[in-house]
């Protein structure tokens, strides 16, 4: 709706009245936009491309200037291929542990019950490299439940593991043994029929983008990017845990633990998301400067914002466009900075009264893997 009234003004051509349809907008998304601001880009930039290692976009965090991420904008991720499905040739198979296997077309799944959500995917490497800092956007997500669909097929007694199939593979290596094999992650069969989950074939109101997991990809909102699996082609039920390479091996963290005064060294497999925040963009109004940032990961309480080595200051967070699922967006005034170089570091508290973890704080420094990058995040900035 909002798009249809920025669009109908903008066809009118008056730049006055692009100008209030902007403003607008900027009230309908709820942004802390300002007329007339320019942003000042971080100097610490990522400057790899990760195409060959599948990263397909990124977000420039400085072009952050609405709740929602547009499709073409939004990050992607690939471990293999990024397969090319034909619709009409396409089918979803439900089957393993269950009494009545399915198999689906995309219409018997879209004639189904609709629901959707608007949800944060963050790649659990998002911020884990100095170069990969982008993997994170905010969509509106429509699909149909996977419970019932799961209930319908009837699983087993012995069904406890939910194996999400997607048609991309490649070859991978252990030991000395070469193999191929699919994308696939798994949940418990309690965590899969969460009635948040979806079976996603729309991204923003549009069909789901190839680089997006065209037809069908599960969403499971409130976890890392990569439970969400694309290009779904399977759903299998099974009797045990399952540890396929992006379950058992990669995707793992390694984090030192204390154990009675003994350090302890668990692996975990990547799950759900967790808190955290990031400044996203300093913009500047004539001497006026405000610091525009995201948080998500849990139920956002409230944000906090350092500059250089000053106090914590209380960030305003935007609560006028929210989602269970979804980023907040919040912003502080930084009235007239001093010149120079400065660092601007936030950091998120949940509702539980949990604060998202300094860099410093074991949970971080004693991990030894870069998944699960929930530190806080420092951004260096140049201040005329
Ligand atoms: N089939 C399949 N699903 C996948 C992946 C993949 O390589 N293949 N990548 C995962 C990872 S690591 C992430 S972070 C998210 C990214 O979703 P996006 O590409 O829509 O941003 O998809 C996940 N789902
Ligand atoms: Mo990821």
């Amino acid at each position: 709706m909002h798009d249809i009234a920025r669009r109908d003004f903008i066809i009118q051509g008056s730049a006055a009245l692009t100008a209030v349809a902007l403003l607008q907008s900027s009230q309908a998304y709820a942004f802390p936009l300002r007329q007339g601001e320019t942003v000042i880009p971080w100097l610490d930039q990522p400057t790899e491309n990760l195409e060959p290692i599948g990263v397909q976009t990124q977000l420039v965090w400085e072009d952050l200037d609405s709740w929602i991420t547009p499709n073409d904008k939004f990050f992607s991720i690939s471990h293999f291929d990024r397969p090319i499905i034909d619709q009409a040739a396409w089918k979803l198979d439900v089957d393993g542990l269950v009494k009545k296997p399915l198999s689906l077309t995309l219409e018997d799944i879209m004639a189904r019950p609709r629901q959707e959500v608007v949800f944060t995917v963050e790649c659990s490497g998002n911020h884990g490299f100095p170069f990969f800092t982008g993997g994170i956007g905010n969509a509106r997500w429509a699909g149909t439940p996977l419970a019932p669909i799961l209930e319908e097929a009837g699983v087993l007694d012995e069904g406890i593991e939910v194996v999400f199939w997607g048609a991309d593979a490649g070859e991978i290596e252990i030991r000395d043994m070469k193999f191929t094999q699919n994308f696939a992650r798994s949940m418990s069969l309690q965590d899969a029929m969460s009635p948040d989950n979806i079976l996603c074939y729309e991204m923003n109101g549009e069909a789901l983008p190839a680089a997006n997991g065209f037809p069908l990809r599960l969403i499971a909102p409130g976890w890392y990017g990569i439970a969400n699996a694309k290009w779904l082609k399977r759903i299998e039920l099974r009797d045990r845990r399952f540890t396929s390479l992006l379950m058992g091996r990669d995707y793992v963290t390694i984090r030192e633990e204390e154990h009675n005064g003994e350090s302890v060294w668990a692996e975990t497999s990547v799950g759900r998301a967790r808190l955290k925040s990031a400044p996203a963009r300093v913009t500047q109004v004539g001497s006026d400067y405000r610091i525009v940032g995201a948080a998500w990961g849990a139920p956002i309480d409230h944000v906090e914002v350092q500059i250089d080595d000053g106090p914590w200051s209380p960030a305003t967070v935007d609560e006028s466009e929210t989602a269970d699922h979804a980023w907040k967006i919040w912003s502080l005034d930084w009235p007239s900075p001093p010149s120079g170089e400065h660092t601007v570091t936030s950091r998120a508290f949940d509702t539980a009264g949990m604060v998202q973890p300094a860099m410093d704080d074991p949970i971080i420094a004693k991990k030894h893997t870069y998944w699960e990058s929930n530190g806080q995040v420092t951004r260096r900035i140049s201040i005329n």
